[in-house]
């Protein structure tokens, strides 16, 4: 280009180069532009879930595996482990003494979460499987635990004593209950988002797809001993494997305010997990 405009007078040099300047401005705004939607995607992709065609051609499938006898069940359990057990910890809540830790857990604040522990446990199916319904039981006539907990799957949140966190400090997807009609809310587990969140010691339970019929849970307030159950229609499920090249996988959080002794704490949580699935 320069040896091109070298030969040219100087209005036409002048007129060369700014065309050029021109082009290349044009050329990085159009890359900014692509770059600005690519991150725009990639931001987004963590919150995509299911799309309604995705879980009703699914559920069809799913139907005529049933039918056709080709339907797969595998049966495994889920383990959270006493957490005090596990840790080996009298303080099981890695509360900072100031600012925040790595994991981003914060120092002790009456009222609010501050610091949480985490468990991790994934579903052992084919690599190929394709869920079609997820049961979880258990026997458990007295669980405890202290003082919010999250359930989460593939990090959507399918269960919590802290509702009223989630509509603070998260957006809900809105997403539609196929079988049923209307809609439900559908919240991507984020700590640093729901950490500082207030709670109290009452009700306040969050239980994905109950407002669309397509959940139904039980457990008891924090610090108290009870029953606990969860169950989901299949469709739920259905809809948050849609990402099918990820682990399933199972997560049970449970947080603290300032209470060192017993926050964090949960007593051992034995699932029972039924899944119908075929392969691809
Ligand atoms: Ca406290
Ligand atoms: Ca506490």
């Amino acid at each position: 280009m320069r040896r091109f405009i070298s030969g040219l007078d100087v209005r036409q040099r002048k007129f060369m180069t700014d065309i050029s300047s021109f082009l290349m401005m044009f050329l990085f705004f159009t890359s900014c532009g692509q770059v600005g939607e690519l991150n725009l995607a990639s931001k987004s992709k963590g919150d995509i879930v299911g799309t309604d065609e995705f879980v009703l051609e699914n559920v069809e499938a799913c139907e005529e595996m049933t039918n056709t006898g080709q339907m797969q069940k595998a049966q495994q359990k889920i383990t959270f482990q006493d957490t005090r057990v596990e840790t080996g910890l009298a303080s099981i809540c890695p509360f900072t003494s100031g600012g925040e830790d790595r994991d981003g857990n914060l120092s002790m604040e009456e009222g609010q979460m501050r610091a949480r522990y985490e468990q991790s446990q994934s579903l052992q199916l084919p690599a190929n499987a394709v869920i079609c319904d997820v049961q979880l039981s258990n026997n458990l006539q007295r669980f405890r635990y202290d003082d919010v907990f999250f359930l989460t799957f593939n990090n959507y949140v399918l269960a919590t004593n802290n509702k009223s966190s989630l509509r603070r400090r998260l957006t809900p997807m809105r997403v539609g209950a196929m079988e049923a009609g209307g809609t439900y809310d559908l919240f991507s587990y984020d700590w640093k988002s729901l950490r500082t969140a207030p709670f109290e010691n009452v009700v306040d339970d969050f239980c994905l797809g109950k407002e669309a019929g397509l959940g139904a849970c039980t457990w008891p307030i924090t610090e108290q001993a009870g029953k606990i159950q969860f169950k989901w229609e299949p469709e739920v499920f259905i809809r948050l494997t849609a990402n099918s090249s990820q682990k399933q996988t199972f997560k049970f959080i449970i947080t603290g305010d300032n209470d060192k002794g017993v926050d964090c704490y949960h007593e051992k949580l034995e699932l029972d997990v039924h899944v119908n699935y075929y392969l691809k």
